[in-house]
């Protein structure tokens, strides 16, 4: 059997269905800069999110958080990397593994804090939970327990930004056994035919639960999955904020200039077990203390800053401090809080016993 020549043998330009141009080659990460100011922004942000769920598993470890909660610790730079770029009206989703993504939008610690504890001062008025937050005030749109399902909800809200006439971009962060959801690529469909400003974000941390991503995936290069979409693809170190925030920008531009739906590998890790309930016993403790040592994304940051010094270590020290102050106020301030009441248990559902209950 003789095969056809690929365009990319022939020179031949590919074109969508819709007749725009198919980027295919992966992007080549440029000098990374930054100013000052971005340099500690990002420091700042990532070190609140740090902190704020190490108290988490702490307060879930005293019984204070009842339910699931699932840590990001070590994924910091994707998120904060990737929303330094987006602008008022832009909208983002994810699943369950969803604090430092509220963080990042810019909804108050102690709001988090208090759904978390369950109380009626939560963001989602203490019946959500860590799973399921939303705060469409924010450009958030959860918080999604269920595996994928954010992604045709996230692909929606790209039809939605294009409908309106805007250019905004729906960003849908989902992780790598996520990827391998039928439900996915309907979506990459639907996105690329109808040329919706979407930007996919594989938060690829190695492992879906205790599964690792080369046990239940046959292609592990997974910027390649929107390759039969003709969606283009670029693999990130996620684990850099700045090369976060690069591909980020490059793949923003490329949808508010309307060119359809783009997807981004992120290469990161999380150093806690999947949920608080898993001891992590299918990897070795040496794995995780390498990635540690050697790709953290605060200490790259800090590194920098002492490098260019931009920061002393005891400016870091007094930073810490008072980042450290916030969340143990965002805490007083859960606890003080009261539980919703009962009759909120009657609020924001579709099913109730009767038409009475629901006012
Ligand atoms: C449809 C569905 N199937 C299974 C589960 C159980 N489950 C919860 S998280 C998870 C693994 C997902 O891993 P990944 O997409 O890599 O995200 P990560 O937890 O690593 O961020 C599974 C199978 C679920 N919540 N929903
Ligand atoms: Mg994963």
């Amino acid at each position: 059997m003789t095969r056809k020549p690929t365009a990319a043998k022939t020179g031949a330009k590919r074109v969508t269905r819709s007749g725009r141009p198919a980027r295919r080659k992966p992007l080549k990460a440029r000098q990374l800069t930054a100013t000052a100011d971005e340099l500690t922004g990002f420091y700042r942000q990532m070190l609140l999110m740090r902190r704020f769920e190490e108290k988490a598993g702490q307060l879930y470890g005293m019984g204070l958080i009842g339910g699931f909660c699932h840590l990001y610790i070590g994924q910091e730079a994707v998120v904060s990397g990737i929303q330094s770029t987006l602008k008022d009206g832009d909208t983002i989703l994810t699943s369950y593994r969803d604090h430092a993504h509220m963080l990042a939008c810019g909804i108050k610690p102690e709001l988090i804090m208090a759904e978390l504890t369950g109380r009626a001062a939560g963001i989602s008025g203490g019946k959500g939970g860590s799973m399921h937050m939303f705060s469409v005030d924010h450009g958030f749109y959860g918080g999604h327990g269920i595996v994928a399902a954010q992604v045709p909800i996230g692909t929606g809200l790209g039809f939605a930004h294009k409908y309106r006439e805007t250019d905004n971009v729906s960003v849908v962060y989902f992780g790598d056994g996520a990827s391998n959801q039928g439900q996915i690529y309907e979506s990459f469909n639907m996105a690329e035919l109808w040329g919706l400003p979407v930007i996919f974000v594989i938060e690829n941390n190695k492992y879906a639960m205790g599964t690792a991503i080369k046990r239940a995936s046959s292609e592990v290069e997974l910027h390649r999955r929107g390759e039969s979409f003709r969606i283009p693809g670029e693999a990130v170190d996620g684990m850099d904020v700045l090369a976060v925030r690069e591909a980020a920008q490059r793949a923003v531009d490329w949808c508010r200039a309307g060119n359809g739906p783009i997807l981004l590998e992120m290469n990161t890790y999380r150093y806690r077990g999947h949920s608080m309930s898993d001891p992590a016993k299918y990897r070795s403790k040496e794995e995780v203390q390498k990635m540690r040592a050697d790709h953290d994304p605060i200490d790259q940051v800090k590194q920098r800053l002492l490098a260019d010094n931009i920061m002393s270590e005891d400016d870091m020290k007094a930073m810490d401090k008072g980042i450290k102050a916030t969340i143990a106020d965002a805490v007083k301030f859960a606890q003080e809080c009261p539980e919703p009441d009962s009759a909120a248990l009657y609020r924001d559902v579709l099913v109730a016993a009767s038409r009475k209950e629901i006012t």
